[in-house]
């Protein structure tokens, strides 16, 4: 049987960790993608050079050419710029639009069966926009920030309850920038609710308030503190995840950037919302009955992405 073959568009921080990742747990043959010259050659080379050591059987290339994603069964996309400090996600909506363009018609030209991945930011926004640009199917096509955001928020709850992270489990919702909203009350620690934990004296209602709200500014607190760039280790494993959970048919129910047709009474966008993943991608979209406040935080979010989707159309009225 033929490797599985993962191209990965965007061969920087992100880029570079995917590439580690996919050939640590030989997820198939990886090929590295960037406008740059040299640089997904060389952290190819860099890469397949680790092989011996870790014994790790998987082909690394880098490429500036499209035809060599030709027959990738997952494309994960990072290309274009990341935030500094005092920017924001939307700051780099100008810019990463372009980007959008030429790596869907890539993807749409080469590699037309995959399934793809996107992370460039700002997230819900760019994930339309390369569905539309790519022409693939809208259930093959999706974005990745829920995962990250929750396993964030996992991190921070796990700290608080002084437990491992393997017994929390989250959901955060929402399109991914300062409006996204963590779900506590689909939060728990093995199965027990984070309100039911407050209850029992194991936190306070302000104390995971400060998480919640530690969890909205995690990426902006990475990027505070690097300076040069954003998060990339994290926002790797959190792509890593759904890419095995379609080439494994693994069936997991994550949060991802899916394209919804009526579903929160939403359509033709892309946002944060539970998804089960399998061998035909997005198979299908969980819709969780969200209350009060859940609900008025989804449908603020909700419209601080249609007003970026407004953006895109403003520069490229092709996305109308
Ligand atoms: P960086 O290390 O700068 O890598 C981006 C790469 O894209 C660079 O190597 C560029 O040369 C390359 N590139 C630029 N234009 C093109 C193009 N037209 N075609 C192909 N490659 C191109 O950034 P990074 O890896 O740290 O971040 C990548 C993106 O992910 C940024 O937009 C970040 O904002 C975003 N990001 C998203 C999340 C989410 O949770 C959604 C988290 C962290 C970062």
């Amino acid at each position: 049987m033929a490797r599985k073959k993962i191209a990965l568009i965007g061969s920087g921080q992100i880029g570079g960790t995917l590439a580690h990742l996919a050939a640590l747990k030989e997820m198939g043959d990886v090929v590295l993608f960037d406008i740059a010259e040299g640089l997904p050659q060389g952290k190819a080379l860099d890469l397949a050079q680790s092989a011996p050591v870790e014994g790790y059987n998987a082909s690394l290339k880098g490429a500036n050419d499209y035809a060599d994603i030709a027959g990738a069964d997952v494309v994960i996309v990072t290309a274009g710029v990341p935030r500094k400090p005092g920017m924001s996600r939307d700051d780099l909506l100008g810019i990463n639009l372009k980007v959008m363009k030429s790596v869907g018609e890539g993807i749409g030209k080469y590699a037309p069966n995959a399934f793809v991945i996107c992370i460039t930011n700002p997230l819900d926004a760019m994930v339309w926009a390369l569905q539309k640009f790519s022409g693939l199917p809208t259930n093959m096509v999706c974005g990745m920030a829920g995962v990250l955001d929750s396993s964030r928020f996992r991190t921070f709850l796990a700290e608080e309850f002084n437990v491992s992270v393997q017994d929390v489990t989250a959901f955060v919702l929402g399109g991914h920038g300062d409006t996204m909203v963590p779900l506590t009350r689909y939060s728990a620690v093995a199965g027990i609710p984070v309100p039911d934990l407050i209850k029992m004296g194991w936190s306070t209602q302000e104390k995971i308030d400060q998480i919640v709200q530690r969890t909205r500014d995690g990426g902006a607190e990475i990027v505070g503190l690097l300076k040069t760039g954003s998060a990339f280790y994290a926002p790797a494993t959190s792509a890593i995840e759904m890419a095995e959970s379609y080439l494994k048919d693994k069936r997991r129910l994550l949060p991802v950037a899916a394209y919804l047709t009526g579903e929160y009474g939403l359509n033709d966008m892309y946002v944060g919302v539970p998804v089960l993943i399998g061998e035909n991608g997005v198979e299908k979209v969980v819709e969780i009955e969200l209350q009060g406040e859940e609900k008025s935080g989804f449908d603020h979010s909700v419209d601080a992405v249609k007003g970026l989707m407004e953006a895109c159309i403003n520069i490229d009225p092709s996305l109308g």
